[in-house]
């Protein structure tokens, strides 16, 4: 038990515990080790010990980026990333972080105090009222309440196993103000807390689906694999690796997949994608989706050419979700290559040398098309000079962990800068959301102890740029580059109705860097591609929480990036 177990003397000299305790108790039985946080009543002192109990606790300046925090920790740790708020502002203010996990499959609970049901449920207008379980319970994968401190130890371990078994998600934990203070017998306390055995079981496939699955591959003339982020979750990474090398088809990553195996492998087809996905006819999804993202394996960009499908998912209702899927197999991603490795045997045919080829070709013509525009010294900027840059840097050091949000700024890194290591991509996930930055470098480097290079658009950055202070508090080693083209997209827009700004431009030349030097930060503001390049290396020779202003011509980004065409046209205006 915790040293700072209550004691209280009784008539019966009885050693108590209280609800706080226990709660600590709990997650370290459990092995949490972070949190995730913003005080505030009911959860201040809650924190205060949590951090004398010796778990980590990062204070944020919101909750919205403690939110983003735990969730990015889940993905990388497997095991769920805790975030906690004060309650109805605060828990709102973590909601959007626990769908934004959901919908991404990290594992993740959102812990928040809440004010007294007695009140809150008879609507008599309580501190910070909201019957936040209602509110939290569309928007996660589970959702809990716990009102007796004999119950903490379940309400825990059953968040816990919500959260990481099956496909992970976001988990919601409601724990009343009064629970905190709530006494009982220490010994009886100590005995109702749970340790989570076995929290996300193995999910073996079924023999037939992996003899199915390997039926199709085999007939396959012009296979393709897509990794998922779902394949860079499930840490597999020497059978992927030895699954994609057995098959000999090219393989696709998804944003977050990518470096599963470097994406300078010769079966690489990242810079061939448009080609693999027209031209193949048997489609291999490890722990991917037919989303938005594949533009739900229908249509244009999946060419006329008939299409099979084999899907590698933990969640059986992913199947079929949006195209007929021939071969679903249903299991843990370990467990499914593992089988998929043992039924191929010691020989498996390669696919024909005309389909690879011909990818290879069609790969190094767009790799060589574009070099020439990497290695530009543009001033201003453009992102292809910058990204250049910032892809020899990655080249250099493969360790670094690389966090990418914007539009313009999003879209070509993800294209540009190669990864060559697992999990090393942490980006914007499922919904394309701004403002997972600050947050995200945060847990990265907090999870791994890894350098972290955010590479964000100014838009992007400024939803959660507050948090450059807490980058700076806890002194992490995280490199901030802003790509600054003054607005988002681009700087260029004319509002000609007014005075007033257009909406998508920011002040012009802002200089970002300054706020990071206001909190005895690094700041630096690079306007060619060179200062660029000593400055990062800089940050990430000496740790020194840094930001660099990367002044790239107003003029260089697209509208939406490249999903422009996602923008809603008016019927009227096509007549
Ligand atoms: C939470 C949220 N709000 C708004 C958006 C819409 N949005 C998409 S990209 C973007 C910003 C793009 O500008 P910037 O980050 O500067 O990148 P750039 O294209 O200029 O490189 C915005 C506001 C979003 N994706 N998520
Ligand atoms: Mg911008």
């Amino acid at each position: 038990m915790a040293e700072g177990t209550a004691k209280k003397e009784t008539g019966e000299t009885q050693d108590l515990t209280d609800g706080f305790h226990l709660i600590i108790d709990a997650l370290k039985l459990n092995d949490v080790k972070t949190i995730y946080a913003v005080p505030g009543i009911p959860i201040t002192d809650f924190l205060r010990m949590s951090q004398a109990e010796g778990i980590r606790v990062l204070s944020f300046r919101h909750e919205q980026n403690a939110g983003y925090a735990a969730a990015i920790a889940g993905f990388l740790t497997k095991k769920p990333g805790i975030c906690l708020t004060v309650s109805a502002p605060g828990f709102l203010n973590g909601l959007t972080a626990l769908a934004h996990a959901t919908t991404n499959c990290y594992p993740m609970i959102l812990i928040s105090g809440s004010s007294e049901r007695e009140v809150v449920d008879l609507q008599q207008g309580d501190y910070e009222e909201m019957d936040q379980l209602a509110v939290a319970k569309t928007m996660c994968k589970a959702a809990y309440r716990v009102l007796h401190a004999a119950d903490i130890g379940i309400g825990i371990a059953r968040a816990i196993r919500s959260a990481v078994s099956g496909r992970p998600g976001g988990v919601y934990l409601d724990l009343p103000a009064k629970l905190f203070g709530q006494v009982m017998n220490a010994e009886a306390g100590k005995k109702s807390l749970v340790k989570v055995i076995d929290p996300a079981p193995a999910q073996i496939p079924a023999p037939d689906a992996i003899k199915r699955a390997l039926d199709v591959l085999k007939g396959a003339k012009r296979p393709l694999i897509i990794l998922g982020k779902g394949a860079s979750y499930a840490q597999a990474d020497d059978l992927v690796r030895q699954f994609v090398e057995k098959s000999g088809a090219p393989f696709l990553p998804m944003s977050m997949a990518k470096g599963l195996l470097p994406d300078t492998h010769p079966q690489c087809a990242g810079a061939a994608r448009s080609t693999v996905l027209k031209d193949s006819d048997v489609v291999m999804m490890i722990g991917a989706r037919l989303n938005w993202l594949l533009s739900h394996g229908k249509g244009k960009t999946w060419g006329e050419a008939p299409k099979k499908f084999i899907q590698i998912d933990i969640e059986p209702r992913e199947m079929d979700s949006n195209v007929e899927i021939v071969a679903p197999v249903v299991g843990d991603i370990g467990s499914c290559l593992t089988a998929f490795l043992g039924a191929m045997g010691s020989k498996w045919d390669a696919p024909p040398a005309e389909w690879t080829n011909a990818v290879k070709a069609k790969r190094e013509e767009n790799v060589a098309k574009m070099a020439p525009r990497l290695m530009n010294n543009n001033v201003p900027m453009d992102y292809h000079g910058a990204l250049g840059v910032l892809r020899t840097i990655i080249k250099e050091r493969p360790d670094t962990i690389l966090v990418n949000e914007g539009a313009n700024t999003l879209d070509l890194a993800r294209g540009i800068i190669d990864i060559y290591k697992p999990r090393k991509r942490l980006d914007v996930g499922t919904w394309g959301i701004m403002g997972i930055g600050q947050g995200q470098a945060i847990a990265a480097a907090v999870e791994t102890g890894k350098p972290v290079l955010a590479v964000e658009g100014d838009s992007a950055f400024g939803f959660s740029g507050m948090e450059v202070e807490t980058i700076c508090r806890y002194k992490l080693p995280v490199c901030i580059v802003i790509f600054n083209n003054n607005g988002i997209y681009r700087g260029t827009d004319v509002n000609k109705a007014s005075s007033d700004p257009a909406t998508t431009v920011f002040v012009a030349g802002a200089r970002y860097d300054k706020m990071m030097e206001a909190f005895g930060g690094v700041g630096v503001n690079a306007t060619s591609p060179d200062d660029l390049k000593r400055a990062v290396n800089e940050a990430l020779d000496s740790g020194k929480p840094t930001l660099i202003n990367a002044v790239l011509d107003p003029a260089a980004g697209s509208e939406s990036g490249r999903i422009g065409n996602l923008n809603p046209q008016s019927a009227l205006k096509k007549k």
